[in-house]
């Protein structure tokens, strides 16, 4: 049931999950209680919805984010919390090691800034191509960590993107819908993005990779 729910309306099942997160942080920062891993995996794992909306080319970076994803979820049958990972990976000096916890969380946090910024830019712009918006919210959100080869494949990418009407018919909304349910995930993944940059922050790494 709640699976044919995240199929129809994969916006609003984006918009909710993220708002309990934010409200989890809200509360449970004020006594100190770090983010458990599985509730976390739990709330990016409806994202994958949003990849059916956009066509083939990005069937990459589906894989790419979900393969990242599911080592979170693996991890967190033996670890509580994002904090524990990361401390994990800086004792064994595998913080930005390819495939580490770490750096796979590191990647799925790019992931929601991606979308974030997607979302920003699809409500800055009424324009019937998403390229432009697709590519401008890359640019400010991923492409700086990414290498050359992928940036073009990403770039090349942009131009098979569905069209704004498309993508709104792929997604179940009309724009006046959309755009109430993008402006809640923008407010609510802000926390937790500030939360998991703050655990590398705090840990002296520095988020230039
Ligand atoms: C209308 C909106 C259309 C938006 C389309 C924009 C899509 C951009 C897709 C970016 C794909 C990046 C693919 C590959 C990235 C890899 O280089 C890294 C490798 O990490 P490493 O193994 O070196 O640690 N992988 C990732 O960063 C994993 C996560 C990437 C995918 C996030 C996508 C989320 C966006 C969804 C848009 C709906």
């Amino acid at each position: 049931k709640q699976q044919d729910s995240v199929v129809v309306a994969p916006l609003s099942a984006i918009a909710e999950a993220f708002e309990e997160l934010a409200k989890w942080l809200k509360i449970k920062r004020v006594e100190n209680e770090e983010l458990p891993l599985n509730t976390f995996c739990h709330a990016c794992s409806f994202i994958s919805v949003l990849f059916y909306s956009l066509g083939f080319a990005f069937k990459f970076a589906e894989m790419e984010y979900v393969a990242k994803l599911h080592t979170l979820v693996e991890a967190s049958k033996t670890y509580d919390t994002l904090q524990d990972i990361l401390d994990l990976d800086i004792t064994t000096d595998t913080v930005k090691t390819s495939g580490s916890y770490s750096r796979n969380l590191r990647r799925v946090r790019q992931g929601l800034g991606l979308i974030k910024a997607i979302f920003e830019q699809f409500l800055a712009t009424d324009d019937t191509s998403l390229k432009d918006v697709a590519s401008t919210a890359y640019a400010q959100s991923c492409a700086p960590y990414h290498t050359w080869a992928i940036r073009t494949a990403v770039y090349a990418g942009m131009y098979t993107l569905p069209t704004r009407d498309q993508l709104l018919a792929n997604l179940n909304e009309t724009n006046q819908s959309a755009e109430k349910k993008m402006r809640r995930y923008i407010d609510a993944s802000l926390p937790v993005i500030e939360y998991i940059d703050e655990l590398y922050l705090s840990r002296n790494i520095i988020l230039d990779w």
